[in-house]
């Protein structure tokens, strides 16, 4: 990875036994001597972090949270932001890398949350649960003015991530950007020629007021969608979209990134196929088609095969609801970025949206690699299977799973069972932690029974892959051989009864949760304690994961929350 002598880009490649440091700051660009290895933190300090738009970061760096007044799509607004991007950088390693992301606290802006916790979205943390980023599960938030160090290493995953606060609703004003393990031994190598920063696509929603306001008087709804950090709202400004640049006859692999607090996207581009080849960090067999739905925090990598004629070309994403008619139309560039062919003018596109075609099914997404569900091939056929019942509760306004509505307990869940609580009576929030057996199978059913408007939820969960072995959809039928893996899935509409499987094989507290972060919010969230009877203390915590704590409950609550 090269880049101009003067960028003030954090840029390590790592390989086995050597950390070579390509590029940092703006005079250094040797390989990094081995002493100097250990001094690593000192070197990301401040003065080399002058954040500069679109730069990426390696495994190993500085991520400094702070405020700042952007306007993305013209509208001018405070935000909480990585490195003074959005989205936040993309954060790049190759398979097999050890992470050592120090995050700092510089937020002072009190009509948002102050604290923070930065959540690695698809990336287990097996045998490191208190690097999984996840107030107030696995750790206590990072207060202002301070840092915690994410230290973890991932060893078998590679695809398309993505990070973001998880903080209460802190990632809908702005900490929230791409991650991607690249993998040399890709199966899919020999379908594609490019696979860089420039095939990275975020889709988000964006929003004109602090979340804290918004989700406090009702519903909120998005004002703009961005594409790689830039979108228009309706009647807004006509202020530049964002342009992806292919030459004729290449073949890249755009990596989809949904970094969006609600809507799901419905993603196609003018003119051109999508052959989906990854969801979620696992590679599938090629399945073509001609556009299909992102859910939150979904990822998809798929071949874009520039055979068509020089030109430009609309690239479409529109969500399933938003203000001011922003869920209707492309009028005006909304929902809308630019695919633009070497040899084109700097033209708006001209094209005109494809009609009908194939549009993706979840069910017909094939894994690669251990497609085979766990478990034994029927309903029901794991060691424990759980109903988890999705409701919305009349009275307040809030989700209950099972009856019970997630409320953040004044300790994290990690910290409990560190001091000993194993029972779902001792462990608390009270009727949400659902203590798990050690390597055993899990089977998850939601029924979904009610239809209302705020379906479909996606849910994700920490720490696991699962298999989808019935998606959403009453037609959909069940797969034991090989049902979709993935990490985050819709839950879809009434008389959906999506099923999953996973193995319990992660000790730690993992979140289960809906990730519309306006849901997770009101409520609509489990948490998984597996291997709850053989864990130990094995694992070493820092003493500024301990701090963490004592430090944040010390805080005027001002600070904590808005
Ligand atoms: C944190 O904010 C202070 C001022 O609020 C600023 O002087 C300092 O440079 C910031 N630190 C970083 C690492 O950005
Ligand atoms: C932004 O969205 C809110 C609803 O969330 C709406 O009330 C407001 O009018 C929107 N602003 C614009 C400029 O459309
Ligand atoms: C949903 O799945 C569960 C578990 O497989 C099963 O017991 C239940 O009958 C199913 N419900 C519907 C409506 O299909
Ligand atoms: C785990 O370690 C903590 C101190 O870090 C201690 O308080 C706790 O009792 C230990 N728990 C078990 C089950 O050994
Ligand atoms: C699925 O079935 C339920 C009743 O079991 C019905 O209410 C719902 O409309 C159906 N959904 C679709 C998409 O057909
Ligand atoms: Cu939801």
């Amino acid at each position: 990875m090269h880049r101009a002598a003067n960028s003030n880009i954090l840029a390590f490649r790592h390989t086995p036994d050597s950390l070579a440091l390509t590029s940092v700051c703006s005079s250094h660009r040797r390989p990094l001597p081995a002493m100097l290895k250990a001094l690593l933190l000192v070197a990301l300090s401040a003065s080399c972090l002058v954040p500069v738009a679109n730069g990426s970061l390696g495994p190993r760096a500085q991520l400094t949270v702070a405020n700042k007044d952007i306007a993305p799509d013209g509208y001018k607004r405070s935000s909480v932001l990585v490195n003074g991007q959005l989205p936040a950088p993309l954060i790049r390693a190759e398979k097999g890398s050890r992470y050592l992301l120090n995050v700092v606290n510089n937020l002072t802006d009190d009509t948002m949350s102050r604290s923070t916790g930065v959540h690695w979205h698809g990336i287990f943390n097996k045998g490191t649960p208190y690097a999984d980023g996840t107030p107030i599960i696995t750790q206590c938030p990072i207060t202002p003015e301070k840092s915690f160090l994410y230290d973890f290493t991932v060893l078998d995953e590679a695809g398309t991530f993505w990070y973001h606060s998880h903080f209460r609703t802190q990632y809908c004003d702005g900490l929230r950007g791409p991650l991607v393990i690249y993998d040399p031994n890709d199966p899919h190598k020999a379908l594609y020629d490019v696979d860089d920063e420039s095939t990275v696509m975020t889709l988000g929603d964006w929003y004109h007021k602090p979340s804290p306001a918004i989700v406090k008087n009702g519903h909120p709804e998005s004002n703009s969608t961005l594409i790689n950090g830039k979108g228009r709202y309706p009647g807004g400004p006509k202020v530049p979209l964002a342009v992806v640049n292919v030459q004729r006859y290449k073949r890249y692999r755009i990596r989809l990134v949904s970094i969006s607090c609600d809507p799901n996207f419905e993603f196609e581009i003018d003119g051109h196929r999508l052959t989906i080849i990854e969801a979620d960090g696992h590679s599938t067999h090629p399945y073509t088609v001609d556009s299909l739905t992102i859910f939150a925090a979904q990822r998809y990598s798929f071949i874009l095969n520039a055979d068509q004629p020089v030109g430009n070309y609309w690239i479409r994403a529109m969500p399933n609801h938003g203000a001011s008619g922003l869920d209707k139309s492309f009028a005006g560039g909304i929902n809308s970025a630019i695919l633009r062919y070497k040899g084109a003018p700097q033209d708006d596109p001209t094209s005109s949206r494809k009609r009908g075609g194939e549009h993706l099914q979840e069910a017909k997404l094939r894994p690669m690699m251990d497609a085979r569900a766990p478990g034994k091939p029927y309903p029901g056929g794991a060691d424990v299977n759980l109903n988890l019942d999705v409701a919305l509760r009349k009275k307040d306004d809030r989700f209950t799973v099972n009856g019970a509505s997630f409320e953040d307990p004044d300790v994290p869940v990690l910290l409990q069972i560190l001091s000993g609580a194993r029972s779902a009576k001792e462990l608390l929030p009270e009727g949400s932690v659902y203590p798990l057996p050690r390597n055993k199978v899990v089977e998850i059913t939601f029924p979904i029974t009610e239809d209302n408007i705020e379906n479909p939820h996606p849910f994700h969960m920490h720490g696991h892959v699962f298999h989808v072995i019935k998606s959403a959809g009453n037609d959909s039928e069940h797969n034991y051989i090989d049902p979709p893996k993935r990490d985050t899935v819709s839950l879809g509409h009434a008389g959906s009864n999506v099923t999953i499987r996973f193995v319990s094989n992660n000790p730690g507290p993992w979140i289960l949760h809906c990730h519309i972060n306006w849901h997770l919010e009101r409520g609509l969230a489990v948490v998984l304690a597996d291997s709850i009877d053989d864990f130990t203390n094995k694992t070493k915590y820092s003493d500024t994961w301990k701090e963490l704590c004592p430090t944040y409950n010390k805080l005027p609550s001002s600070m904590k929350h808005p």
